[in-house]
């Protein structure tokens, strides 16, 4: 709480000059919802890249060609999102980004490096990528933001908001005026603060890297055992998802994010490249009715790995987040509990989740326990009245 408050003091020099909900105005009801500026015609944007400071440049990224991916993978396997005490960093993997950062419709230009002119290292990184977000009754064409970094030796520089501000200009040049984004700082204004939640699958691992604890009044081996799942999955009809269901898991998924006020508004297209099982990226697994043939139920989670920063023995740290989750028959509860069990043949370390949507009906349960992390969520030049509580929003970032 005090934390919370001292932040809503501090100033933001760059966060007060955008189109953003500012602290100042939470709670002011004459505000109406929607977007904040109107767009500008295309020919009024901006034609040129923003001035970096002297020495660097900018590279237009093309995560196809290898050695380009191979660049962003290094940068951020190097200088990514470390949690608070420096234990863990996130490795997501090459084909991992080229999915993240390629879904249908879009656009090279919104993958953005900086380099040292001199030597040609890269030090920088932002990317968005196209996608068509619902907020309440509206479909709003957005970017996602993501894979913000800025290297350890340049931070504080103000580096940042001049990567900000050109994404932003490559997005206007696309016609799009709003975007979404995902972070663990805060800074003007969160529509909602989510919760990370972590589910041991190999607690011994776990607490050897320092990433869990064992509990009060525990052994190992009692926590080896409170943690162990069936060997297979339980519910009749649970299987891999294929391209031929497509269709029909689009149908489950658009009419289930309805419910939420804000979540994306998947077509096929979209459906077949978020969720179509692809290797240690994204696994998707379904239920189909053994008498009926009829899918309905659904499960999905994405592999991003930690790098264990200076441990004797480990390296690696394999989890999976919970991605799209859909249960019209099989009780959420057991549909989850089937993704654990398979996660866990798939030798996954963790299983993690945030609260969002009806999340919080199987956390506990499923013997998750909250994480110290809290993930907030923001839209740029779109204001919302309230902030939203988790279980409002059906949208899940990378
Ligand atoms: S969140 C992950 C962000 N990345 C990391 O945490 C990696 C490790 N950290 C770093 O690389 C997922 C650096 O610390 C970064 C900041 C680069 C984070 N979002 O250059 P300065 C995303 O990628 C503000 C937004 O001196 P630095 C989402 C900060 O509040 N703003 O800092 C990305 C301050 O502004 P203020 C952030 O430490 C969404 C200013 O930056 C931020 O050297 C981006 C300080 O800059 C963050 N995560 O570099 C927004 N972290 O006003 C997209 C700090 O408070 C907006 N800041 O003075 C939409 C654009 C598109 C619109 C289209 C219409």
């Amino acid at each position: 709480k005090v934390q919370e408050s001292l932040s809503l003091d501090k100033r933001h020099k760059f966060w007060e000059t955008q189109p953003v909900g500012q602290f100042k105005d939470i709670g002011d009801s004459s505000l109406t919802e929607g977007p904040i500026e109107l767009p500008t015609p295309l020919s009024e944007v901006k034609q040129e890249p923003y001035n970096l400071p002297d020495h660097y440049e900018w590279v237009t990224c093309d995560i196809n060609s290898e050695q380009m991916c191979e660049e962003v993978y290094n940068l951020l396997a190097h200088n990514y999102v470390e949690d608070d005490e420096n234990m863990f960093r996130f490795k997501y993997s090459k084909e991992f980004l080229r999915w993240a950062l390629q879904p249908p419709g879009y656009f090279k230009s919104w993958h953005i490096g900086v380099r040292v002119k001199s030597t040609k290292k890269m030090v920088a990184f932002i990317t968005g990528i196209p996608a068509r977000i619902r907020v309440r009754d509206e479909v709003v064409h957005m970017a996602e933001i993501n894979f913000l970094c800025v290297h350890k030796k340049l931070r504080t520089k103000r580096l940042a908001p001049v990567m900000i501000k050109e994404v932003t200009r490559r997005v206007h040049l696309e016609n799009m005026w709003q975007a979404a984004y995902t972070a663990g700082v805060i800074f003007p204004t969160p529509i909602a603060t989510c919760q990370y939640w972590h589910r041991s699958l190999n607690p011994k691992k776990l607490i050897d890297v320092g990433f869990s604890r064992l509990g009060a009044r525990m052994t190992m081996s009692r926590t080896i055992k409170l943690y162990k799942l069936p060997e297979s999955t339980i519910t009749p009809g649970f299987r891999k998802m294929e391209i031929h269901d497509v269709p029909a898991v689009t149908r489950l998924i658009r009419t289930y994010l309805s419910r939420f006020a804000v979540a994306p508004d998947f077509d096929e297209n979209d459906v077949e490249h978020w969720l179509l099982p692809k290797e240690d990226v994204i696994d998707s697994f379904l239920v189909e009715s053994p008498e009926t043939h009829e899918v309905t139920d659904f499960c999905s989670f994405y592999t991003l790995p930690f790098s264990i920063l200076g441990h004797p023995s480990y390296s690696l740290l394999k989890a999976a987040y919970s991605f799209y989750n859909v249960s019209t028959v099989t009780p959420l509860l057991q549909l989850m509990n089937d993704a654990l069990i398979v996660a866990k043949q798939k030798d996954y370390d963790v299983f993690n989740a945030l609260d969002v949507m009806q999340n919080e009906s199987f956390l506990r349960e499923l013997k998750f326990g909250p994480g110290d992390g809290k993930l907030h969520y923001y839209l740029y030049n779109y204001r919302m009245r309230h902030a939203l509580k988790p279980s409002e929003l059906g949208l899940v970032l990378l």
